[in-house]
C-alpha cells in the first residue's frame, strides 16, 4: 500500500511530479497533504522524513514500511515497481534522453524556479526576468522541441507516450502558463497536452479549492519565513 505525503497543491511543484507518476500507474494510494508556508510545516515534514522535504512515499508491504524521499527517487521507484505503466520509454536512446532531461530539471533551472514559483491555480503578471532566466526558458523549450522531433511520434508528450520526463516538466509547463511565458508552436502544443491531462486537471482543481479555502496571504508567508 502506498501513502504519498505532498505539500500544498498550488505551490508544491516537487509533490506534483511524484503524484503524477503514481497516478499514471492507476494504483490507489493514500494522499496526505501537509500545508506549506505555515509556522509548523517544517516540523511536521521533519517528523515524516529525514530529508525534511515533501514529497515522501511510504510503502507498506508484508507488515513493514519503507520510505522513499525526493521526487526523482520516487518516480524511479514507481517506474521500477510498475513496469506496465511504461514510465520510461522502451527505446534505449529515448530512455537515456528522458533520464537526462529528468535529471536536468531536478538539479537545474534554479533561477527560473526562484523567479517564477509554481502557482498552478492562478494566472499572474510576469515579473521582470533576468538574462539567466530567459536563457533557461530558451533551453527548456529547445529541449522539448528536440525530444518531440526525435521521439514524439507516438503521442503528444515529450517521448510520445507519458513518461517520467513529463512528470518532471509538468510544473515548468504550469509556470509558463501561469506567467504567460511566450512559447514556440511546439512548446505550446506540448504545454496544452500536459495541462489537458486529467491528472493535471484534477491537481489544478484541488489547488483552486485550496485558494477558496484560504491559503495564507503573502504577508503571513513572509512572517513565517522571517521567523525561521
Ligand atoms: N529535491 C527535492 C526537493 C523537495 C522540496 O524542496 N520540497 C519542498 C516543497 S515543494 C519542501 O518540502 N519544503 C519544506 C518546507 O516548506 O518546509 C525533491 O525533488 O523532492
Amino acid at each position: 500500500m502506498y501513502s504519498l505525503v505532498i505539500g500544498t497543491k498550488n505551490w508544491s511543484s516537487w509533490s506534483l511530479r511524484a503524484w503524477l507518476a503514481l497516478k499514471a500507474t492507476g494504483v490507489s494510494f493514500e494522499e496526505v497533504v501537509v500545508p506549506l508556508r505555515r509556522p509548523d510545516s517544517a516540523d511536521i515534514i521533519k517528523r515524516l522524513s529525514q530529508s525534511a522535504r515533501v514529497p515522501i512515499l511510504r510503502i507498506t508491504e508484508a507488515g513493514s514500511e519503507s520510505v522513499v524521499f525526493d521526487s526523482l527517487a520516487i518516480c524511479e521507484t514507481i517506474a521500477e515497481r510498475h513496469p506496465a505503466a511504461n514510465l520510461w520509454p522502451h527505446n534505449s536512446a529515448a530512455k537515456q534522453l528522458a533520464r537526462s532531461y529528468s535529471a536536468e530539471v531536478h538539479s537545474g533551472f534554479l533561477a527560473l524556479r526562484e523567479a517564477l514559483p509554481m502557482d498552478i491555480a492562478r494566472t499572474l503578471p510576469c515579473p521582470n526576468l533576468d538574462e539567466e532566466v530567459e536563457q533557461q526558458i530558451t533551453r527548456i523549450q529547445s529541449a522539448w522541441e528536440i525530444a518531440r522531433a526525435r521521439f514524439g511520434s507516438e503521442g503528444g508528450f515529450l517521448f510520445g507516450t507519458f513518461s517520467v520526463a513529463d512528470c518532471m516538466y509538468a510544473p515548468i509547463v504550469s509556470r509558463f502558463v501561469t506567467y504567460g511565458i511566450p512559447m514556440s508552436e511546439v512548446a505550446q502544443q506540448y504545454a496544452a497536452e500536459v495541462m489537458q491531462l486529467p491528472a493535471v486537471q484534477a491537481w489544478k482543481a484541488a489547488a483552486h479549492q485550496e485558494i477558496e479555502d484560504g491559503l495564507p496571504d503573502q504577508w503571513q508567508v513572509d512572517m513565517v519565513r522571517n521567523a525561521r
